[in-house]
């Protein structure tokens, strides 16, 4: 089955890595419209050969035949068009924070939660990048020894707040962030709340409890800004309800949907940023009993956030639907 498909922020850094891929992963496309911001709108971009303009995003943009919207143009956009497109029919895909904890919407990692896509009422939420890698290994893990409790920092690249992150890193400005990035480390992801986390750490919370279906789950965050172009980088500290053998934590890691496991300190063999960069896996190492608790282990998690923290998982998701039409 051919769908028609529209992409919302095509010009974006996400919205340039869904067309990506999308032609990578030949995604079944009959008609593709794609739209921007008043500024954006009239530009030229060139999808499997064929040149297509740049519309300008507006209250009527749907009011033709789509039968699936992909969304990443920032929250503001989502919150105001993604009812619009659903009340014409359109089911999306919103990458933005927009509606990811609406009891309406499922928050869907296809390796985690798929059947969740069953219960969407038009809008089906793409997780945060940090999230999204973290719940892949962590779901075989909750499945097979029950995490009682979970602590997350995280080394996240400058990719995750776009080209204004890049250039600051790159050339050591102050446009994206309040301080230098470059030979420097920013514990300052989006913004403060009152009770002195970042939105992002919350996110990272609450994101998790919805996507493996456990509010029993006890969870803490530390996100960080570190200078890295791409991919994030996320520890974790794990504490099990169950006694385990290291050994069976290496089988479950190895049969786990979207993990690849690379672990061999001895040989320097670990997953890093520039190794995870262009990919979309989630990989695994530095996997170690934590002795100081019952149960305890530990993880260093990395993945490609534009690619499987961002738009990768937004087109499988787009997948599981055509699977189901
Ligand atoms: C970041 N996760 O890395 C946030 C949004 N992409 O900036």
């Amino acid at each position: 089955k051919k769908v028609n498909l529209a992409i919302v922020g095509a010009t974006g850094m996400v919205g340039n890595t869904f067309l990506k891929v999308l032609e990578e992963r030949d995604f079944p496309i009959e008609n593709l419209y794609l739209f921007a911001s008043a500024k954006s709108s009239g530009s030229k971009v060139i999808f499997k050969g064929t040149e297509y303009t740049v519309e300008e995003l507006t209250e009527s943009s749907f009011d033709r035949d789509i039968d699936i919207a992909l969304f990443s143009a920032g929250g503001d956009i989502s919150k105001k068009f993604a009812p619009i497109a659903k009340e014409k029919g359109v089911t999306v895909v919103d990458n933005s924070s927009a509606w990811r904890m609406d009891k309406d919407v499922p928050l869907v990692v296809p390796e985690v939660n798929p059947e969740d896509i069953s219960w969407n009422n038009g809008i089906i939420a793409n997780p945060n990048c940090s999230t999204i890698q973290v719940v892949v290994p962590l779901k075989a893990l909750h499945e097979a020894f029950k995490i009682k409790r979970i602590v997350y920092s995280t080394y996240q690249a400058v990719s995750g707040s776009g080209v204004k992150g890049i250039a600051d890193l790159e050339n050591g400005t102050t446009n994206n962030y309040p301080h230098p990035i470059s030979f420097n480390c920013l514990p300052h992801i989006d913004s403060f709340l009152d009770n002195g986390y970042t939105k992002e750490e919350i996110k990272m919370i609450e994101e998790t409890k919805k996507i493996l279906n456990d509010y029993d789950l006890k969870i803490t965050a530390t996100t960080v800004r570190v200078p890295v172009k791409n991919s994030h980088a996320v520890s974790v500290n794990l504490e099990f309800e169950k006694p385990f053998e290291l050994s069976d934590v290496y089988e479950v890691l190895k049969n786990a949907k979207g993990v690849i496991v690379q672990d061999d300190p001895q040989n320097t063999v670990y997953p890093m940023q520039i190794t995870a960069d262009g990919h979309d896996e989630v990989f695994v190492g530095r996997v170690r009993r934590d002795f100081s608790i019952e149960n305890g282990l530990n993880l260093w998690v990395v993945a490609d956030n534009i690619r499987k923290g961002a738009a990768t998982n937004t087109v499988q998701i787009a997948e599981l639907l055509v699977s189901k039409m």
